[in-house]
């Protein structure tokens, strides 16, 4: 087994191309010391193993980058898919020559999700009313507002319904409104309070059928779409110590008599990551053979670049664009809109289980301004989605709806933000979008 590291042992191709035999095993980027590491760990099935890593942009270093640096360095990485090595390279930007920079290996970004037309835009009872659609959550109805049992278990162990932040009974943060709503009366909304933590305002969670019939493992499709709407300081503030807010956690559904938490092998997870501002994705709370944990969707662009939507045309959504805009003219990332319903459906089509993946699976994300054609803004694979144990046959079967924002500071006072949920709809097939 030939390991090491060389620059003639890995191809490169900026363009976001599988690249012949070789895959990635992992990426993970951080800071420490004033230093950026972007670390690679490569392999060719079969044939070898290979490190690499590459020099990052000025201006990297941040916190929720340095987190991830330490779950390299502290071997959680490397425990998992050895080899992997992180070294610590100057902030280097354009890169000098002294440094020695690896050529690039890229896996994802290209191939067909096999994903079909959106239909013309349709209301919500009549998206509701497809074919293939296997369940529709409106918001209208008090039982959307499921409590189970209140005190601090809330909705655990039931088929549906809404947490409050962990070790707390307070069901104030997760409502019924019934003055903003996409349709139908009432909607499901979230209050971010100021000085709350990372479980801001609790969870809604939904499993696809009520019976736990419906479930999607190896070899299968279906789509998630949702309105939310943000109030303009949920979509302004960045919040102290936080890695950005969540969106929604598409993850294991339950069995009978396992009730699934949010945090599952299979989670696909759509983010506000850093808050940026724009959704991004990542896949995994515990990482499998060909990648890491809280595996970003973000691809490799040219020498020293990432696409961090890799589904929008040029000038593209680059991760440089950051020191000046993301947003058009400068960059073109789909960014969030306050103050209107936006629509988000995310398709995930997986391939063969193999080990602990789904091999050669596709994950893309569309997202709509309100009374606009939804737009491509990830369209990830093929990549292989963490599957778990094979003697847990997890299946995605569960959706998360919550604005959790990991390492966000109880101590830092913020204007209080609001974000609501609307027209929840799970389908074998590609949801319409909304009508006016
Ligand atoms: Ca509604």
């Amino acid at each position: 087994m030939g390991r090491g590291w060389g620059r003639g042992q890995v191809k490169s191709d900026s363009g976001g191309r599988r690249f012949g035999e070789w895959s990635v095993l992992s990426r993970a980027w951080g800071c420490q010391s004033g230093e950026v590491v972007f670390a690679y760990a490569a392999y060719a099935e079969g044939v070898a193993e290979f490190p690499g890593l590459r020099t990052a942009v000025p201006g990297a270093c941040s916190g929720a980058m340095a987190s991830v640096l330490q779950m390299i360095e502290s071997g959680r990485l490397a425990a998992r898919q050895s080899p992997v090595e992180s070294r610590h390279m100057p902030c280097a930007f354009p890169r000098p020559a002294s440094v020695a920079v690896l050529p690039l290996v890229i896996v994802a970004g290209v191939g067909s999700s096999g994903a079909t037309a959106a239909p013309a835009a349709q209301d919500f009872a009549t998206r509701c009313a497809q074919p293939g659609v296997v369940r529709c959550v409106g918001f209208d109805d008090p039982a959307d507002f499921n409590t189970g049992r209140g005190g601090t278990s809330g909705a655990y162990r039931q088929n549906s319904g809404i947490f409050p932040p962990s070790g707390t009974s307070d069901y104030t943060r997760a409502t019924r409104d019934t003055s903003t709503f996409a349709s139908g009366g009432s909607s499901l909304k979230f209050t971010i309070p100021t000085n709350s933590g990372a479980d801001t305002s609790g969870s809604y969670f939904t499993n696809f059928s009520k019976d736990l019939s419906v479930q999607f493992g190896a070899n299968s499709e279906f789509y998630v779409q949702w309105r939310q709407r943000f109030s303009p300081e949920f979509v302004n503030t960045k919040y102290a110590g936080g890695g950005g807010w969540k969106q929604i956690i598409i993850g294991a559904g339950d069995s009978p008599g396992a009730f699934e938490p949010s945090c599952t092998p299979l989670e696909v997870v759509v983010q506000n990551l850093n808050h940026r501002g724009f959704p991004a994705m990542y896949n995994s709370c515990t990482g499998s053979t060909s990648h890491g944990a809280y595996n970003p969707f973000d691809e490799p662009y040219g020498a020293y670049d990432f696409k961090l939507q890799n589904g929008r045309p040029s000038p593209y959504c680059l991760y440089s664009q950051g020191r000046a805009s993301y947003f058009p003219p400068v960059g073109n990332c789909f960014g969030y809109v306050p103050n209107e319903w936006m629509t988000f459906q995310v398709q995930i089509k997986t391939g063969p289980r193999v080990g602990d993946e789904f091999v050669d699976s596709y994950v893309t994300l569309w997202v709509a301004r309100e009374g606009k054609p939804s737009e491509a803004v990830i369209t990830w694979g093929p990549y292989n989605l963490s599957a778990g144990w094979s003697r847990d046959d997890l299946k995605f079967g569960k959706v998360w709806l919550l604005p959790y924002n990991t390492g966000k500071s109880s101590s830092a006072s913020h204007t209080t933000a609001y974000t609501w949920y609307d027209e929840l709809i799970i389908s074998r097939h590609r949801i319409a979008d909304p009508a006016r």
